[in-house]
């Protein structure tokens, strides 16, 4: 295996045609295999088979929800790696930090930093010193609440999270923070889902997705936009499978041709065994990357003149006047379009948008999915308002079988912002903080992920504590963060894992090991469960069975009520020891804080849990006028000079996120390789380019600063013309930190303008 971070070409690389269907039995064996390869058959076992049960814990593989009768366990090949990984043997002892000096480890893979297994006990490095050694419990929070006491002022610390925190420790993590006198909480969702609420919010008062599974099931017309369900949420292809059972259509929309939105092979199920599997998209648009914005504009455009052409048959006339605001100048705005814009920029005929528009008039009710080929764009946001637009002409809000959809990623991500992590709360939230624990609240906006960057960069942020993620990973314009990071005066990392965030550190640097969401949580005697929010609003338990890893694990509860007390003194009124000795004491403070929680212990303990309030499902938007909102979004396009690509950076089917677990891509059809890049074949004959040769990425921004990642070896793929892909994280180097979403400050992972040199020789 290649130890060193950055690789010169890939010599084993091999390349077999892209998958047309995804799932299957060669996906549970699969995940088996490695599966055996982390753990034993026993602990393997134990924790697939309490995957989604009702009983059971959460699967921590994506945030896309479980059937409602859970009788029989529900889990995909990827949710089951993701369990492995977390249940593996493998240990992360004194000893190896003792072999390891923190500049080595620094030059090491995501994937070999990942495979050397759980992390076990708390690690200090002190200033000037190049190792890891180990520190006990008492001291490490300390240290850490010590240099958060001696900040000059609350707003130099930063307490990031990411999406795998349970509902408890999000809440009290929050608490924390603005008790402590900071808004300072950043998040992966800054990186994530973050231009989907801020478009919601702003049309529909709501930035949360509108429809239940059932809704899916019910649904005439599923969009999937911007999307891999195969490989990042493969149990929704099943509730697809269903859609189409009951005769719902599909449109998929997306640059590249990915395995599950063909054909799906159901491997719950014999029929999905053998058999050629259902075939998924009905209508296949192969966009061009930022084209959607175009697209939607144009399906509105359509709707508008069918409308003239029959009068009082295609809009929903009695939605519009009773629960929208802004429709006639949305609909003067809209009918400026020039179709040759919108051609270039989709890369589409008018006639694929006519044959979506024609299933569009005959659906009474339609879905529209998104994921990260929207909102990781810089017209993300005013893309996502027109998908509302388009939603709103027929009424498709507030319905069975209708709604917005932005599929979440992590499995808690969209319970932590209901928690209030979040940077920028809303004046209720601190108010009911206040009425129930009795101090004010900062009620100015903390920074989001990018600004926590810039901040340490310049000196404004001393501290950072990250609870859960993989932050220089995850982050974009790698060497400008690692740099930031450095800067620090302290970093500290509540983690499971080994990753590269603990070895690109501050001058002093905390590693606190704490419970996997797989592990038993035992507090003062009692066994306790935490809860989570699917992507669906539905709120339930999620409990650990396996013996922790390692007898000096922390839970994250137990670690943020300990560094609470140390840092803000035993105070009467948040009482932290009751809180870690009991999740059901921080159940009841959530009950009288968050909306729609109301005696949440009682409504939790049933099975399945319950589902959050939505009031866009009953057609009730709480926007400043209590209306819908139609907006006008100007016409936006990706543009790469002549030369240039447009780079996305996307998930392999075999990581995690920031965590490659090997270098296999196989629905992509990629073998034994990630720093590839998938061009298509007219690009290369364009460019002068061929197949297999190995290039360097270099990104064009306007600061004029190289940004190069070097040696990737070229591979011709049926990806839209000018829309080239590569792995994220190896290319965040590529992603300029100013290279933003507009309104929702998001990193445009998904539009990088790049050009291929031929790489230097190793
Ligand atoms: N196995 C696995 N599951 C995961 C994750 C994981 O890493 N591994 N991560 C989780 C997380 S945090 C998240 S957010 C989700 C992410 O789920 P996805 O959003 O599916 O993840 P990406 O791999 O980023 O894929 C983006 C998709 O959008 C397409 N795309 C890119 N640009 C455009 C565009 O301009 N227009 C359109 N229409 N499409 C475009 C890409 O071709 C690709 O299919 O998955 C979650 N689930
Ligand atoms: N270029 C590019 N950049 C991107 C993206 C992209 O598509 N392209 N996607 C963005 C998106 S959508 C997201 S969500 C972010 C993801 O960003 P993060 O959420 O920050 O990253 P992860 O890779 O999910 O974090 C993995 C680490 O989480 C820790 N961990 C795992 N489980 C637990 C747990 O139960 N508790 C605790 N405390 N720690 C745990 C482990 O130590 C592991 O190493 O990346 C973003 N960055
Ligand atoms: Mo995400």
């Amino acid at each position: 295996m290649k130890s060193s971070a950055e690789g010169h070409g890939e010599e084993r690389l091999s390349v077999t045609p892209p998958k047309t269907w995804a799932a299957g039995v060669p996906g549970v064996t699969h995940a088996l295999s490695y599966s055996l390869g982390q753990t034993s058959l026993r602990r393997t076992a134990l924790t697939l088979l309490s995957v989604n049960q009702v009983t059971g814990l959460d699967c921590p593989g994506c945030a896309w929800p479980e059937p409602g009768r859970r009788h029989v366990n529900e889990y995909c090949e990827n949710g089951a790696k993701h369990v492995a990984d977390e249940a593996t043997t493998r240990r992360v002892t004194a000893e190896f930090f003792r072999r390891h000096p923190v500049s080595e480890l620094a030059g090491m893979s995501d994937q070999w930093l990942n495979q050397q297994g759980r992390l076990t006990e708390p690690m200090v490095k002190r200033p000037g010193s190049d190792h890891y050694e180990p520190i006990g419990w008492d001291e490490a929070l300390d240290l850490l609440a010590g240099e958060l006491r001696a900040l000059d002022d609350p707003d130099q610390a930063l307490f990031y999270t990411s999406g795998r925190l349970g509902n408890e420790a999000a809440f009290l993590l929050q608490l924390f923070a603005r008790a402590f006198g900071t808004n300072n909480l950043p998040d992966c969702s800054n990186m994530c889902h973050e231009s989907s609420g801020v478009a919601l919010i702003e049309t529909l008062g709501v930035g949360k997705g509108s429809v239940s599974l059932e809704d899916i099931y019910e649904a005439d017309l599923v969009f999937v936009v911007g999307q891999n369900p195969g490989t990042n949420h493969p149990r929704m292809l099943s509730a697809l499978e269903r859609t189409k059972r009951s005769g719902g259509h599909v449109v998929a929309v997306n640059p590249l041709p990915e395995a599950g939105l063909l054909r799906f092979k159901n491997p719950q199920k014999a029929r999905g065994v053998i058999g050629r599997g259902s075939r998924i998209a009905d209508e296949f648009l192969q966009i061009r990357a930022g084209g959607d914005l175009a697209l939607f504009r144009a399906l509105n455009l359509l709707l508008l003149q069918a409308e003239d052409e029959r009068p009082g048959t295609v809009l929903d006339r009695e939605f519009i006047d009773a629960h929208t605001t802004g429709f006639a100048e949305f609909a003067e705005h809209a009918r400026a379009l020039a179709w040759p814009d919108v051609l270039a920029a989709t890369g589409l005929t008018r006639e694929q948008i006519e044959r979506v528009h024609a299933r569009v008039l005959e659906s009474k009710k339609i879905i529209v999915c998104w994921a990260m080929g929207l909102t990781q764009h810089k017209h993300g946001v005013p893309t996502i308002r027109e998908i509302v637009n388009f939603l709103l002409l027929r009424g498709n809000i507030g319905r069975p079988g209708a709604g917005v959809c932005p599929v979440r990623g992590h499995s808690n991500v969209q319970g932590d912002r209901t928690m209030g992590i979040w940077e920028r709360p809303p004046r209720a939230f601190l108010d009911a903080l206040e009425r129930e624990f009795g101090f004010t609240p900062p009620a100015e906006h903390g920074l989001d992920t990018v600004g926590a960057i810039q901040a340490m960069l310049d000196g404004r942020a001393r501290v950072f504590l990250g609870v859960g993620g993989n932050f220089v990973r995850a982050t974009p314009d790698s060497a400008v963060t690692e740099r930031a990071m450095r800067s620090c005066r302290l970093t500290a990392h509540v983690s499971t894992k080994l990753n590269r965030s603990h070895t690109v550190c501050g001058e002093t640097a905390l590693i606190l090991p704490t419970l996997g969401r797989s592990d038993r949580d035992v507090q003062a005697g009692r066994e306790q469960f935490v809860t989570v929010e699917d992507s669906m609003s539905q709120v339930h338990a999620s409990r650990g069975r396996l013996a922790p890893a390692s007898d000096t694990l922390l839970s994250e509860v137990a670690i943020i009520a300990r560094l609470a007390r140390l840092t803000l003194g035993d105070r009467p009124d948040i009482p932290w020891e009751t809180f870690e000795a009991d999740y059901g004491t921080i159940r009841d403070r959530i009950s009288r804080v968050v909306p729609g929680f109301e005696d949440f212990n009682a409504r939790v303990a049933r099975p399945g849990g319950f589902r959050l309030p939505n009031p866009v499902s009953r057609r009730v938007f709480p926007t400043p006028g209590g209306k819908a909102v139609f907006t006008r979004n100007a016409m936006a396009a990706l543009h790469a000079p002549e030369g240039h690509l447009i780079l996305q950076t996307l998930r392999a089917h075999d990581q995690w996120n920031t965590i490659p677990y090997s270098g296999e891509d196989r629905y992509r059809g990629i073998h034994n390789g990630r720093r590839v890049v998938l061009v298509n074949p007219d690009d290369l004959a364009e460019l002068g380019v061929a197949d297999r040769s190995v290039v360097d990425l270099v990104s064009v921004w306007h600061d004029g600063v190289e940004r190069r990642a070097p040696s990737f070896t070229v591979v011709a793929y049926p990806t839209a013309r000018g829309s080239a892909a590569a792995y994220y994280p190896e290319t965040n180097v590529l992603v300029p930190l100013d290279s933003v979403a507009d309104f929702s400050n998001t990193p445009t992972s998904k539009a990088v303008v790049v050009r291929l040199e031929p790489a230097a020789p190793a």
